[in-house]
Order: structure tokens, then sequence, then C-alpha cells
């Protein structure tokens, strides 16, 4: 099986890569810098019409969406345990997972680049507002969701690399995070597994290669 990750840094193609690690895939990784205009990206949209990474190519068919990708990523690696196997557990982790691509994310996009959701003159800070407020609220409740917990399921799975990452990005903007303690330790425990240190560390090489400030 050949597999194939586009992937921007600082962006949530780092779940997959994450996830695709630990299943211990073997996969190819096509760079492209999603703030730039390069003729990496151009051709990348023309692949992708939904012009978003994560996408991934399995033996030449296209898969877009974090949700589906985890899904199959842990489907066709079993052993990895990236969903749990118990059927109410995996909808549970569908949930989260499903919870951060539609509730949080879109939160994240919005503080990010507020001019791609209002373009109505002086709204920009309300965007902003509005979708900080949103962020706040969102881990005030992920983070009673981690009381006394490792992860949000018995088991590391991929509704825990996929909230790495949204609280990670977050973490980047101009607003602190300090309030959620929960949270900030699942940061931690998550951080320490080689799978995120490799997709880090190859991240990191990107945001040296595009000239990017994260
Ligand atoms: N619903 C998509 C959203 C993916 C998404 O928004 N990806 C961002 C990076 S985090 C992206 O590709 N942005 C490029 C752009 O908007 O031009 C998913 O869950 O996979």
């Amino acid at each position: 099986m050949n597999i194939t990750l586009y992937f921007a840094p600082i962006s949530c193609a780092i779940v997959p890569y994450i996830t695709l690690t630990e299943a211990g895939a073997d996969f190819e990784v096509k760079p492209i810098n999603i703030r730039g205009k390069s003729p990496e990206l151009a051709e990348f949209n023309k692949l992708n019409p939904k012009h978003k990474v994560p996408y991934l190519i399995v033996d030449e068919a296209p898969l877009s969406e974090n949700v589906a990708i985890q899904l199959w990523i842990a489907r066709s690696f079993p052993k990895a345990g990236l969903l749990p196997s118990d059927t109410w557990q995996e909808a549970q982790a569908i949930s989260l997972l499903a919870w951060f691509a539609s509730g949080i994310h879109p939160n994240i996009s919005r503080y990010n680049s507020p001019l791609k959701f209002c373009d109505v003159a002086g709204t920009e800070d309300s965007v902003k507002r509005i979708a900080r407020e949103s962020l706040l609220e969102s881990f005030k409740l992920v983070d009673s969701l981690l009381v006394d917990k490792d992860y949000f399921l018995n088991e590391f799975s991929a509704a825990d690399a996929y909230f790495f990452w949204a609280f990670r990005r977050s973490g980047l903007f101009d607003f602190s995070l300090d309030d959620f303690q929960n949270c900030q330790a699942h940061q931690q425990r998550i951080l320490e597994r080689p799978s995120v240190q490799a997709a880090i560390a190859y991240e990191n090489t990107l945001i040296e290669k595009f000239n990017l400030t994260p």
C-alpha cells in the first residue's frame, strides 16, 4: 500500500503525521506551504479542490477530512490501537474528533484569519473576540474532561493527537491558556511521545525551509 500525506507546517496535518507514525506506517510526505504562493501549492490546489490539508492519497485514491483520515488509519493499522476496539468507546473517540474538527478548529481558523470570515471594515477584532471566547469556553470543557485522566479515553487515541494540535496551535495566539491546567498537562504528556517528537522535528525543518513565523 502506498500512502502519501500532503502536509503543511503548523497545520492540523500534524495529526495524521503523528498517528501514521504511531501506527508504524510507511508513508511519504509531500510538504507544502499553505501560507505562500508556490508552484507546489498551485499543484496541490489543482489536485485537491478543497484546498486543505491534511490530504491523504492511498494507492492513488484521495481521502480528505481529518476525522475520516483518522478512522481510516486506525482501522488500517488496528494493532496501533488508535481508536478503541469497543464500539461505544470508539463512538466516544469519534465524537471527540468531530468536536475538535468542527467545533474547535473553525475558531482557530477564525482567530488566525478573521478576514476570511468577515470582510466588513472594522469587524476583524470582533470576529477574533468571538472566536477567542469560543475557544476559551471549549478549553474549559476539555479541561473538565481531562480531570485525573492521562488521555481522553483509557489509552492514547487519535483524539489525543487531534487535541494536542488544537491546544498547541491556540498556544501560539496572543492570549493565555494558563488557566487550563489539565489541558497543559495533557499537552506535556503527548509531547513526550516519540511519534510527536518526530512530527515536530520534521515540522521544524519545514518552518525553517519555508521561513515561517509560527
Ligand atoms: N475540515 C478539514 C479542515 C482542514 C483545514 O482547515 N486545514 C487547514 C490547515 S489547519 C488548511 O489547509 N488551510 C488552508 C487554507 O485554508 O487555505 C479537516 O478537518 O481536515
